[in-house]
């Protein structure tokens, strides 16, 4: 046994982490359960659009609305994943009669999303383009972002701001864009322009492969896995709105640049500790 004064502390960490991945577990099997419930016979089309949502009832009916139904011939199904609040959001998915998972409480996008890529998989679809609930993403751009994934050109594709037109106005959050990118693309040998943009589109077999365990700043941590794992990955522009109503739930700039740079680190060592996968 360990004879270091840190070993408790060591110790007491494990321990914390032990409990929340398994409440994290335990709430997203109660999500899972959910969408059982509310839709027994679920049967997504080939492409499905996952927006996860955290109190954004305000926001969230246009999206829905201007949601595609069909892409390159494909059937288009729209999930949201309701992640806690109060809010009444699943009334509205269910309003206009798209599927719905809600997680009793708040857990963070990145839960979310895995809960949806999860379901995406055990209900038949076989591309996802995942937009955001707050109206920053024009879901008409759903048929040029995902195009390079069902031909076969990419696996992967991120829509950039930079190569687009950003409609806000906050130009720390912007400089930051560009600084990430950089860090992103140095660390796994990309040239994206837009790393920490939410609207991307996969190939199923990628959701499958990657290795994902943030609980909110996870658009990292998604790009330097698939990379790292011989996916390929390319982007198309898009046009960033301002949120319809509300602020970023993801906190102050400095704080999420801060929780981001964590995320690109944590993210790179875990996969490179252990060599190539693929
Ligand atoms: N599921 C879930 N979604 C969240 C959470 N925080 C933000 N979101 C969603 O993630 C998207 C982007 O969040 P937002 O706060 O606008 O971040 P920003 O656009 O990066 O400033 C929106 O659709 C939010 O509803 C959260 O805790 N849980
Ligand atoms: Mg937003």
């Amino acid at each position: 046994m360990s004879t270091t004064p840190w070993a408790p502390l060591a110790r007491q960490r494990a321990r914390r982490a032990r409990h929340a991945a398994e409440v994290r577990d335990l709430v997203t099997e109660l999500g899972r359960q959910d969408f059982d419930r509310r839709h027994p016979n679920a049967q997504f089309g080939p492409v499905l659009v996952l927006i996860a949502s955290y109190l954004e009832a305000d926001n969230i009916g246009p999206v829905l609305k201007a949601v595609p139904h069909e892409v390159h011939g494909l059937q288009v199904s729209t999930l949201v994943v309701v992640d806690g609040g109060d809010d009444g959001t699943e009334d509205i998915v269910a309003a206009h009669g798209h599927y719905c998972a809600r997680l009793p409480v708040n857990m963070g996008q990145g839960v979310a999303l895995r809960l949806g890529y999860r379901l995406a998989d055990a209900h038949g679809a076989r591309y996802v383009v995942t937009i955001d609930a707050d109206g920053q993403n024009d879901p008409g751009e759903v048929e040029d972002l995902v195009e390079p994934v069902i031909v076969g050109d990419a696996d992967v594709v991120i829509a950039s701001r930079r190569l687009g037109v950003d409609e806000t106005s906050d130009r720390l959050r912007r400089s930051g864009v560009v600084v990430f990118s950089e860090i992103v693309n140095r660390l796994t040998g990309q040239h994206l322009t837009d790393t920490s943009n939410g609207f991307r589109a996969f190939r199923i077999e990628v959701l499958r492969d990657i290795e994902l365990e943030q609980d909110q700043y996870q658009t990292a941590e998604v790009i330097i896995s698939a990379a790292s794992r011989g996916w390929r990955l390319d982007e198309r522009p898009t046009v960033w709105h301002p949120r319809t109503s509300g602020s970023s739930k993801k906190g102050h700039n400095v704080f999420f640049g801060a929780q981001y740079a964590r995320v690109i680190a944590r993210t790179w060592w875990r996969e490179h500790r252990t060599g190539p996968r693929r």
